[in-house]
């Protein structure tokens, strides 16, 4: 039985979402050139939320230009002032925080609980650190003299809309770079609100501009001549058309890109614990997360006992309303990408794996997906192959270490891996085994802004966070 989807309506009133929004360029919200617009649409209720406009090609060109314009004294600023900036912002992150993941929620779908307490948290820390930065580059390791590249035009997805805008524009700010930046068009209202806070801060006009659009926005932003620096986080396939447009010019390109992680159980591990981080890996923002631990492999001798175990803890998520704080798993983005996932499951049985998810009442309108798990799957399937970027999880076993590691590397990609054991040379053995940018040992998406994030193969290069992500802009 479907019930009826009720927002609860405490936490709605405490955002302020205004019919329409403009493009945000040279400091001042604008319509595009052109007049064009689109809805943008909660994935939990299918209610229009705002009109957004639709940035055209003169727009890029106009917030390029404001940009380049706004670079010549932003770049001359000592970066202890550049520092304020930065700081001024993260303030104003936390102080606005339950505003911006309520609006995180209702425009992306994920659990409240998540943008609450798990990316506004990483938003102004980000913030934080490199702002910490700002002053401190000729310390950085990148040389006595360090410059910013110029204008950097930066491409997001919709999984995590806030906090990669957060990985994009802290970092270049804190180097001297100015920034035109396009969300994803289904989750545009947390980079409008942002431009809002930038004009709360003071920061200086055309420092960050940000368009609305769709895919052709951000083509017509990385191909613009006078962009310095391309940063792109998203699909592979969309990735790899990047590369090809920055191919054979002087802009500096860095890709974070698809994953299909390996979480790999032996059998010392304590069964709880890693059912815990296996849930955590999966069914984190609906499983929309590029490093999702998708693929659990897990040794045989313990296959049962914690496929039993996964079972009950998966038969304990809610799915539902993403304003309700007792909610596990959110809606999913988008009709598009429910469709995806669906395509991607069927595909799991047709080709001869095992499904298997709790029963669970889901509402009657939006986009949702059971929990659900994949046994007897093998590296032919495709849902052992290909990113479903869903709360979908493929389980196969495994016999010895060499087989895990054979296994987890058998992919195209290379963003992250997970281990659970008791062994400390255990984990040391296999992460210098595995071909992933990330390795987490009896833990999963683990987060901090101190550490470097990027991948191997086909998950892109460079790296954001840390210090590492200062080197994507900076001349050095
Ligand atoms: P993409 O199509 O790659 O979208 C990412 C961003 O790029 C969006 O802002 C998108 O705009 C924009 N874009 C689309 N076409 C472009 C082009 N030709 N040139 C420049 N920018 C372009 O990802 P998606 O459609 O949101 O998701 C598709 C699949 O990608 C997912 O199923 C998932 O497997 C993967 N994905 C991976 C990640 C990460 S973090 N690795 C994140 C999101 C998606 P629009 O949103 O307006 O199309």
């Amino acid at each position: 039985m479907a019930f009826e989807y009720a927002p609860a309506p405490e936490s709605r009133a405490i955002v302020d979402i205004a019919p329409s929004y403009g493009l945000f360029i040279d400091g001042e919200f604008r319509p595009a050139e052109d007049g064009k617009v689109f809805k943008t649409v909660s994935p939990s209720s299918e209610e229009v939320l705002s009109e957004v406009a639709q940035a055209g090609q003169s727009d890029v060109d106009a917030a390029v230009r404001a940009a380049r314009k706004a670079f010549e004294k932003w770049s001359a600023l000592p970066g202890s002032e550049r520092a304020k900036y930065l700081f001024r912002i993260a303030r104003i992150i936390q102080e606005r925080s339950r505003e911006l993941a309520v609006l995180e929620s209702l425009d992306n779908g994920k659990p409240i609980r998540e943008s609450r307490d798990a990316d506004l948290p990483l938003v102004a820390a980000h913030f934080f650190y490199y702002a910490g930065w700002a002053d401190k580059l000729s310390h950085a390791g990148f040389g006595q003299d360090p410059r910013p590249l110029g204008v950097a035009g930066q491409v997001i997805p919709w999984n995590f809309p806030l906090l990669m805008l957060a990985w994009k524009i802290a970092p270049a700010l804190a180097c001297g770079n100015t920034v035109v930046l396009k969300p994803a068009e289904t989750t545009p209202l947390s980079a409008l609100f942002f431009a809002d806070i930038c004009r709360q801060a003071g920061l200086p006009k055309g420092v960050v501009n940000i368009l609305t659009g769709d895919g052709s926005t951000g083509a017509a932003l990385v191909a613009h001549p006078d962009v310095n620096k391309v940063a792109f986080t998203g699909s592979t396939e969309v990735g790899k058309a990047i590369a090809r447009t920055v191919a054979g010019t002087d802009k500096k390109l860095t890709l974070e890109l698809g994953g299909k992680a390996a979480n790999i159980v032996f059998d010392d591990a304590p069964i709880d614990q890693a059912v815990e981080g296996i849930v955590n890996g999966i069914f984190f923002n609906q499983g929309h997360v590029c490093c999702a631990g998708s693929r659990l492999l897990v040794q045989e001798s313990v296959q049962d006992e914690l496929l039993d175990a996964l079972k009950r803890r998966m038969s304990t998520l809610r799915v539902g309303d993403p304003l309700d704080k007792n909610t596990d798993i959110g809606a999913i983005n988008s009709a598009e990408q429910l469709a995806r996932i669906k395509s991607l499951a069927d595909s799991g049985e047709a080709e001869g794996a095992e499904r298997w998810a709790p029963s669970c009442e889901l509402p009657s309108s939006g986009y949702w997906f059971a929990p659900t798990l994949f046994t007897g799957v093998t590296q032919a399937h495709r849902i052992a192959r290909e990113e479903i970027f869903g709360p979908v999880l493929s389980v196969l076993t495994f016999r010895t270490p060499a087989e895990a590691v054979e296994k987890a590397n058998n992919t195209q990609y290379g963003l992250s891996a997970g281990i659970w054991t008791e062994k400390g040379s255990r984990i040391l053995w296999m992460a210098d085994k595995l071909r992933a940018g990330v390795v987490w040992a009896n833990t999963f998406n683990k987060f901090d802004p101190t550490s470097p994030f990027g991948g191997y193969k086909e998950s892109g290069f460079g790296r954001e966070g840390g210090r590492h992500g200062l080197e994507a802009y900076l001349n050095v």
